[in-house]
């Protein structure tokens, strides 16, 4: 980070790599990372989030590989770990021992409402582990370790923060104001990205039908095979309403890359099919990530470099880490 010591928000977010990332997990957070690193107006902390990514069962070699295919993704998408930490959450012990000491002021009811579990529990039913279930106070750890004030993410993590404020609030109301109270930072478009095979179901990096998402890694021909292919209705009217799923969510897809509005976008789309559509949404798509894509082959070759970067961001993260948590076991009466 730039500066510690002057007063601006704190910005913190993680991603799990658990898979390559997608074109719903840049357009939902990680666009918003780097344009908030890039502003200078907030001090950033970002993280691998790979003790997450233990929730559902890995194999080690996959998942080394993810680790580092994943960290030059983020790199790729522009975060300069110059500017502020990008680093790896199983290479700072406070995480896990912040997750033990906030499980234990979150309530078993709170933890069974989470919709993620209950998904998650339904996608994977032959291992409904503890750590799926307590996984929302490994993340309020997350956040609450480094007081953050914004954390950027897509819609589908709005109530983890929701349960994170409440567990921070309710350890104040206990001990003082100890952790700061952050809030979602979630974009107007690009939220909630749909899968392109199943628009009723978000796009997951962890989806087994390789058609249902475009990942950051994905060359032109296949994302613009993956939009023609893209599942809509039979209506052949570019326009936003209700029921429309597939052509909403490339309507989304197409505002939030252009920056144009929808009624901008059923202007210029009147009387054109939806294969035309599909063709515009898929050029500016590409036109999106393939300068990404190429950075991404330069970093994922260069493990030496990866390797800097995250030792850096790594001790960094630890050092500021480290006065929450110690504050955090004095209050509630551990002994040095
Ligand atoms: P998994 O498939 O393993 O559950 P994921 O693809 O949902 O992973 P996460 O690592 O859990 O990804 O999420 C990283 C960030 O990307 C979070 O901020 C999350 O809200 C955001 N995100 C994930 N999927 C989407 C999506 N389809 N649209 C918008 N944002 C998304
Ligand atoms: N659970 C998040 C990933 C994550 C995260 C965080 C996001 C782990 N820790 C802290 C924001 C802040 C997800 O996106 N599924």
């Amino acid at each position: 980070m730039e500066n510690t010591n002057d007063k601006k928000q704190i910005v913190f977010s993680a991603i799990q790599p658990s898979g390559t990332i997608t074109l719903g997990n840049y357009l939902g957070a990680v666009k918003n990372w780097v344009k908030m690193q890039q502003s200078g107006e907030f001090d950033c902390i970002y993280a691998l989030a790979d003790l997450h990514t233990i929730t559902v069962r890995q194999t080690p070699s996959v998942m080394r590989q993810n680790i580092i295919n994943a960290y030059a993704s983020i790199l790729a998408c522009g975060i300069d770990v110059e500017k502020s930490p990008f680093f790896i959450q199983s290479h700072n012990p406070n995480h896990a021992q912040m997750a033990w000491v906030l499980n234990c002021y979150t309530q078993f009811g709170e933890l069974s409402r989470m919709t993620q579990f209950k998904d998650k529990s339904a996608k994977h039913a032959d291992n409904i582990n503890a750590g799926l279930f307590t996984y929302p106070s490994l993340m309020a750890g997350d956040i609450l370790l480094y007081q953050a004030d914004k954390v950027p993410v897509g819609s589908d993590q709005k109530q983890h923060i929701e349960l994170t404020r409440d567990i921070a609030q309710r350890f104040n109301s206990i001990y003082g104001e100890v952790f700061k109270i952050p809030e979602g930072f979630i974009p107007k478009d690009g939220a909630r990205v749909m899968s392109l095979q199943n628009p009723t179901a978000k796009m997951s990096k962890s989806d087994e039908n390789v058609n249902a998402c475009v990942l950051l890694t994905d060359d032109n021909d296949t994302i613009m095979r993956k939009f023609k292919r893209a599942i809509t209705d039979s209506e052949a009217h570019v326009c936003y309403k209700e029921g429309k799923d597939g052509i909403n969510n490339l309507m989304s897809i197409y505002s939030s890359v252009t920056g144009l509005s929808f009624e901008q976008i059923e202007h210029d789309f009147e009387g054109k099919g939806y294969g035309d559509f599909k063709v515009a949404v898929g050029e500016a798509v590409i036109n999106e990530l393939e300068p990404i894509r190429k950075r991404y082959e330069q970093f994922v070759k260069d493990k030496k470099y990866i390797t800097e970067c995250y030792t850096k961001s790594d001790e960094l993260a630890f050092k500021i880490s480290r006065r929450t948590m110690d504050k955090v076991m004095k209050k509630i009466g551990f002994i040095k």
